[in-house]
């Protein structure tokens, strides 16, 4: 088995101590970081979504897939920087006031940096009002994403979308939002420029808006 494919079962089997071990190794072997978020980290997501979702895999297993993946990242971050090379742009992104679910937020903030975004992870139970400011204080922002998984922080998102494209004036900035507690029409309906299902499809939407 290759060490990809060794990396890729560690984050499967979510096992964070492993993940780091065979990053760094991999790492030792010469193995660019872009190849091995693109070519280990990104399938293993990819699966552990498609078992989540379709075969119902259990919490405590994506949690921890989720820690191994950030695990082997931060020490590729480490490394020297080589995942931003491309900068594909700055993307602000977070999880609304009042909720604290951060898992596929996380996964989001994965996906943009391995495809060369540049990402400004606020956090969770994030206001408008700190949305706001981290726009104003990066004013080369080209995405804003906004995470929710429960349904009473929906108009919290609501009202982030509408001050955020208030305070747009000649700036261009995209609004992105998703996370389980959010569907296409609610998206449509706060006015928000895109909404997708998941991480993969988010990134690839994201590229779009900065060609
Ligand atoms: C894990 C979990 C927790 C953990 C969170 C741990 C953590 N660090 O995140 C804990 C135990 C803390 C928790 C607490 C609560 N939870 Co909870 N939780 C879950 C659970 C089981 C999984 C969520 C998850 O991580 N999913 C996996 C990730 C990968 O999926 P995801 O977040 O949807 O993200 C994907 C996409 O949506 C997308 N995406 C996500 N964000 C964004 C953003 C953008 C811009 C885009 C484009 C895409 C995108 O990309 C991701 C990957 O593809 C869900 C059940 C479920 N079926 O989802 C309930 C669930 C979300 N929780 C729920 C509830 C009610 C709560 C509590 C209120 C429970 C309580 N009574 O205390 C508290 C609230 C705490 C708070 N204030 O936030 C409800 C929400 C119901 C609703 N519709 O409002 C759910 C749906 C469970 C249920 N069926 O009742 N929870």
């Amino acid at each position: 088995m290759t060490i990809l494919e060794q990396i890729q079962n560690a984050i499967e089997e979510g096992n964070p101590g492993e993940t780091e071990k065979l990053v760094r190794q991999a790492v030792n072997q010469h193995i660019s970081a872009a190849r091995i978020v693109e070519e280990a980290m990104t399938p293993a997501m990819r699966t552990v979504g498609e078992n989540y979702r379709s075969k119902g895999a259990d919490i405590i297993r994506i949690l921890a897939a989720a820690r191994s993946v950030r695990k082997g990242f931060e020490l590729l971050e480490k490394q020297d920087g080589q995942l931003n090379r491309r900068n594909m742009g700055t993307v602000i992104l977070g999880t609304v006031e009042g909720d604290l679910h951060d898992v596929g937020k996380n996964l989001v903030a994965v996906m943009f940096r391995s495809a060369g975004f540049k990402v400004i992870d606020l956090g969770v139970d994030i206001s408008e009002k700190q949305f706001l400011r981290a726009v104003k204080e990066n004013p080369d922002v080209s995405i804003v994403c906004i995470s929710s998984l429960l349904s009473t922080s929906i108009p919290e998102m609501e009202q982030v979308v509408k001050s955020l494209k208030r305070s747009k004036d000649q700036r261009k900035f995209k609004i992105m939002v998703g996370g389980g507690a959010v569907t296409r029409q609610l998206a449509k309906d706060m006015g928000a420029d895109a909404y997708t299902e998941n991480c993969i499809e988010a990134v690839e939407v994201a590229k779009t808006f900065v060609v």
